[in-house]
């Protein structure tokens, strides 16, 4: 008779930066359902449960195989009893009653419509669909709106920016702004990051880190890029930020999920020409080129592990790095450093810290936001 070997147990770790994770979502089915009610709660400013659902979603994004019955979800972790309530839904009937009821809700497509354009969040929305518009003819016609900068250009460039960019969109942008940085400094560094870093065949935008291996010689450098991209009568549109960065004011007290280097958000004008097997998804105008998301950020050189590991993504790995750093190693990272607390932190946060770690749900109440 055949011996049948139960299958090893395989433990998920609780934090996405200890789970090997593919490209490849096995469970879509239940992740893309998590993201609606995630953003459902994001919406509705509840960001403990918006949280739950994003964890328990990158969790099932890092299983080999999709998950077929309840049974096979016992052994996993943040997956609490309203998650677990979804998926045996799905399970059953193929859909989940409460994600259809919130993508039929008129609230959430609105905001969901405008939360689309870039330089409109949550706030701008929700401002919007107060004021009675649901759609953008709505808000374009409505007199009383001052539209920003940002917000101007996201409605200009809509149909172009809302469509994923290729790898080999990213590659052709990376060239140019590799060319860019050559000729302000021979030895200019250039680095693909974001979403195509990982790895993954599409993205809403491109990221790059520039910098010089000369510490200081990276200041001005996104300036300079900037100016090259304007002559070239490629860039539709610009924010640039300037460095707010001081090595002698770390660790800052809170963490920050945003850092303090230079850096610029773009719209650039990518030619058709410029991209190998031409641009993603057949044109019907007829136009040669395609507009793009590009961010930049410039760290000086002895920040950029630090820069380069905080903008590869993907935020569920980001926020988990830094908390398995906290909790696990008790250690202090974000974008600029990481910092060993064992020397710094009070009876009273450490305490907080072992908390946070049995518990798994990390809530607002408790101050640390991750
Ligand atoms: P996508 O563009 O394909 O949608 O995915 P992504 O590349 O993972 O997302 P992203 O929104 O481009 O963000 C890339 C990483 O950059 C993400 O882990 C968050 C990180 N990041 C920072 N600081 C900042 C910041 O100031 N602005 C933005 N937009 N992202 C930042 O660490
Ligand atoms: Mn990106
Ligand atoms: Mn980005």
């Amino acid at each position: 008779p055949q011996v049948t070997t139960p299958s090893p147990v395989v433990r998920v770790s609780q934090y996405a930066c200890q789970r090997r994770t593919t490209t490849e979502n096995q469970n879509k089915i239940f992740t893309d359902a998590f993201e609606v009610l995630a953003e459902n709660y994001e919406f509705n400013e509840i960001e403990g449960r918006c949280l739950a659902f994003r964890r328990a979603a990158s969790v099932l994004k890092s299983l080999p195989d999709m998950v077929r019955c309840l049974g096979a979800t016992e052994q996993l972790p943040c997956l609490g009893e309203h998650t677990k309530a979804v998926m045996e839904e799905i399970l059953q009937s193929g859909r989940s009653f409460e994600v259809e009821k919130i993508l039929s809700d008129e609230r959430y497509r609105t905001l969901k419509l405008f939360t689309s354009v870039f330089g409109v969040g949550p706030k701008t929305a929700e401002k919007w669909y107060r004021r009675g518009m649901s759609s953008f003819s709505e808000v374009l016609a409505e007199p009383g709106i001052q539209l920003n900068r940002m917000q101007q250009s996201g409605f200009l460039h809509y149909g172009d920016i809302s469509k994923a960019v290729s790898k080999a969109e990213a590659q052709a942008l990376g060239s140019i702004i590799d060319e860019a940085v050559h000729a302000i400094t021979p030895d200019g560094v250039v680095a693909l990051t974001g979403g195509f870093r990982r790895g993954k065949a599409f993205g809403h935008d491109v990221d790059f880190i520039v910098t010089t291996p000369e510490l200081g010689k990276e200041e001005g450098l996104l300036t300079s890029i900037i100016k090259i991209l304007k002559k070239q009568g490629i860039l539709l549109f610009c924010e640039y930020q300037a460095s707010t960065f001081d090595m002698s004011k770390l660790p800052s007290r809170r963490f920050e999920a945003m850092d303090h280097f230079a850096k610029c958000f773009l719209i650039v004008r990518l030619e058709g020409s410029r991209v190998e097997g031409g641009l993603h998804g057949c044109r019907a105008d007829g136009r040669g080129w395609r507009a793009v998301r590009v961010d930049l950020v410039s760290p000086p050189a002895d920040r950029y592990a630090f820069a380069l590991l905080g903008w590869t993504g993907s935020r569920q790995f980001e926020r988990d790095l830094r908390r398995y750093a906290r909790l696990e190693r008790r250690m202090l990272l974000d974008n600029h450093a990481l910092f060993d607390k064992t020397k710094t932190q009070s009876k009273k946060e450490m305490e907080k810290d072992l908390e946070c770690k049995d518990g798994c749900v990390v809530t607002k109440k408790m101050g640390v936001k991750n």
